[in-house]
Parts: C-alpha cells; structure tokens; sequence
C-alpha cells in the first residue's frame, strides 16, 4: 500500500463525523463512498446549525430587533468566508443560491435572456451533468440560441483542437464547462479554457460542484466570468450554495425572482433593484444553511485544503491501481494524475444496480446509474456505471474493502 506521504491525522478526522460511526447494517462498518452526490457533515457544521437556532434565529435584513442583527451579521459572515475561500475581489460578486443547479439557471434566465440572439452559440462540453446542459437548451428555446457540445477524447478529456477550432468557427457567446467531472473524474483545463474563451469574446461559466470540495479555488486566477458550486457536497448543509459572478457581469444583469430583499423601492407602478448581490437573492434566503457553509469553510481551512487534496490524489490513485488488479471491472475516465476522487466503473456481466445492492448489503455505499449525466453515458456506450466518490475521510482501507467485495459480486452472479 501507497502511504501519504503528507501529515494528516485520518483518525482525528473521522472522530469529527458522527455518521461514518453508526452502524446501517448490524455488524457491518459503513463505508461512504457516494461523495460526489453529497458529503456528511463535520461537528462544526452541524454543531453551528444547532447554535444557530438556540441563539440567533431570526429573518436576516429586515428587523431592527438585536435578534435578526445578530442573524444578518453571521449570515453576511458567511458571505465573506465564501469570498475569501474562493478569492473572489469583493463579497458583491457573492451570490447565495440553493446550489449548482439554482446558480445555471439563474445565470441562464438572466444573462443569458438578456445577450443572447438567435444563432448565439453556447459552447459546453460532453462531459456535463444534466444541470449543465438542461438549463441552455430551455435558454436555446427561448431565445433561439444554438447549443453545441465539445468532444472528449478515448480516454476522458476535452478534445483542445476541437474546442479551440469551435471557438474559431462558431459565433460562441457563452462558454460554460465542469471543472471535474463527476462520472470520469477528469480535471478540465479551466484557466487555458477560459483564456481561449475570452480571446474570441465569450463569456464563461465554470461548473466547480466537484471542484471546490476538492481543490483550493481561486475565481480571479481562473479568470471565472461565474462559477457556481454546491455546498452539500463540501461539508455544508444541503439548501447551501454559492454563485460567484464578476461585479460588472451581475449589475448589468436583470433580476430572476422578484420578491423582498431584491427590491430597492416598489410602487403600484414598478420597481426598482437592490443592488448586487441582494437583487439576485429575493425572499428569505437558507439562513442556517449558508451559515452552516461559513462553518464547513472554517473546517476545510483548518484541515488544508492542499492536504485535503493530497490525500484524496493519494486515495484516487491507490484505488485505480487496486480497480486494476480486477480483470472484470472496467474504470472510466483518465489516469489518476489527471482526475478527482472519482472512479465510475462497469463490471463484466452485472448491471451497475445489482453491483451497488451488494456493495451496500457489504456496508459500502457507492451511486449507480447515468449520474445525471445521461449524454455522456451513451458516449461510453452504457446505460449506467457504479460510481465510487471519495473524500478527505475516506481510508486506504476502504479502498481495499471495496475491491474485496467486488469479488463477493463477482461470486454472486457467477461471472
Ligand atoms: N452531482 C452526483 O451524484 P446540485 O444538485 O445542484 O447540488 O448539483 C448539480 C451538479 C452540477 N454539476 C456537477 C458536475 C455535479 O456533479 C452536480 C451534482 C451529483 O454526481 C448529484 S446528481
């Protein structure tokens, strides 16, 4: 076995997540590996959510009672852990939002309604998950904008001629891409992307929901015209979620939900804006939740977020070489040098379902399916692939017991 060889106290580390201890299956360990759905939660999170709600519950923004002050103040305190976390240049260009998906489409029904024509291209990848692809196309409807998608290449990576030839040739408006799958695992080259991008005068997103969790992130060296990321899969609570966006981009931008908190004055004869990032954040917002984000950045920043990452390279390539060892299972996506702690695999002669079930009936927890990422899929020429997804809890010897029960597939089908 590969020992890291970076300081990290693995065992203090699981001590802080109370659910890696409960037993789900009597006598059996749980072993998590469904982090690229969503991650469990550290002490510190759930212990200021709690806190939250014995001390400081109230609606942020609007009282002059002590109570929503002290809300407003912890809930704008997230806002700032957020910009620090992601280097962003001011808390203006932090928007809150449920999540990934909330952050698309927001974009999408904003910037997207306002600057796109018919013929406008959006340019996005075949590597997307449907969050990325679903909100352009009702956007194309819309507007009559054209979505294209780059290729990737055999082994799981953006084909860079096809996409640079794409920008060349194609009247590309918007550029918008993942910076880690979340079936192959492959790391996009997101800064080169977006440089190319801005050449031909495009505007681009970056899809950093399985980047953030894993990788300090920096907007303004990535050169990100937005990046959206979810807060459930980085320690936070679900309902937490961030939209970065460049101040210029987001105050020319038209409001998407209207309601209170977004408004700078109302009339019976109209209304007129907040200024950012409140205009985009209309009604009560996931107060606790954001809050919880703030606590689960605090985490990461504690541990390292370059240990974090070190140990999930270390854990990605461990578990490539032990999949290997396994003539009947098939791993998708680049080698470990070129990908997140990701491995979504096919195994000869069983369905990803039925190989997930007896993982489970073992104590591992893995996905199986398209992953919503169901265009890629028929590019892999498979319907579905069992998924293992790690994190910064996740041991070597998880890695081993996994493969073990592969083999107790293996034997149960007779393959
Ligand atoms: N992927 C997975 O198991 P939300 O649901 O809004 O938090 O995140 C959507 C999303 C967007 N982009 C990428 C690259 C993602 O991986 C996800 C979420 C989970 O792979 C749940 S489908």
């Amino acid at each position: 076995m590969t020992m890291p060889d970076y300081a990290y106290d693995i065992d203090a580390v699981r001590a802080q997540f109370p659910i890696l201890h409960v037993e789900h299956h009597p006598g059996v360990p749980l072993t998590y590996l469904d982090n690229g759905a969503s991650s469990q939660k550290p002490l510190a999170v759930i212990e200021a959510m709690d806190s939250y709600y014995r001390t400081t519950n109230a609606n942020v923004h609007r009282g002059i009672h002590k109570l929503s002050e002290q809300a407003s103040e912890a809930y704008e305190g997230a806002r700032v852990k957020v910009r620090r976390f992601i280097h962003a240049a001011s808390k203006r260009e932090i928007v809150f939002t449920r999540g990934t998906t909330e952050g698309i489409n927001l974009v999408a029904q904003t910037w997207g309604r306002a600057n796109l024509k018919p013929g406008d291209v959006i340019l996005s990848t075949q590597m997307e998950h449907h969050a990325n692809i679903v909100p352009w196309q009702m956007l194309a409807a819309q507007t009559g904008a054209v979505v294209k998608f780059a290729p990737i290449t055999p082994d799981g990576q953006i084909d860079a001629d096809a996409y640079a030839r794409m920008l060349r040739e194609l009247p590309v408006k918007l550029v918008t891409f993942t910076m880690v799958s979340n079936v192959l695992g492959t790391i996009t080259p997101a800064a080169d992307m977006a440089r190319l991008a801005h050449d031909v005068g495009a505007v681009v997103l970056m899809d950093a929901a399985q980047a953030v969790p894993h990788m300090a992130i920096d907007v303004q060296a990535l050169d990100a015209d937005f990046l959206v990321f979810s807060g459930h899969k980085m320690c936070a609570p679900t309902g937490s979620g961030v939209l970065y966006g460049k101040a210029a981009l987001l105050d020319a931008m038209p409001p998407w939900m209207g309601g209170g908190d977004m408004i700078s004055k109302v009339t019976f004869e109209g209304s007129t804006w907040n200024d950012i990032p409140f205009k985009f954040e209309a009604g009560t917002p996931l107060i606790s939740e954001q809050i919880g984000l703030g606590a689960a950045i605090d985490y990461l920043n504690a541990l390292g977020m370059d240990k974090v990452q070190a140990h999930e390279h270390a854990m990605t390539r461990y578990a490539l070489d032990r999949l290997a060892e396994l003539p009947f299972v098939h791993v998708y996506g680049p080698d470990a040098d070129k990908k997140g702690a990701v491995a979504a695999f096919s195994m000869d002669g069983v369905h990803a379902h039925d190989v997930a079930q007896v993982l489970d009936s073992q104590g591992i927890a893995v996905r199986a399916g398209h992953h919503c990422a169901q265009p890629l899929h028929s590019l892999l020429g498979t319907a579905a692939t069992a998924r293992a997804s790690f994190y910064l809890y996740n041991t070597f010897e998880e890695v081993d017991r996994l493969v073990d029960a592969l083999y107790v597939v293996k034997r149960t089908f007779s393959v």
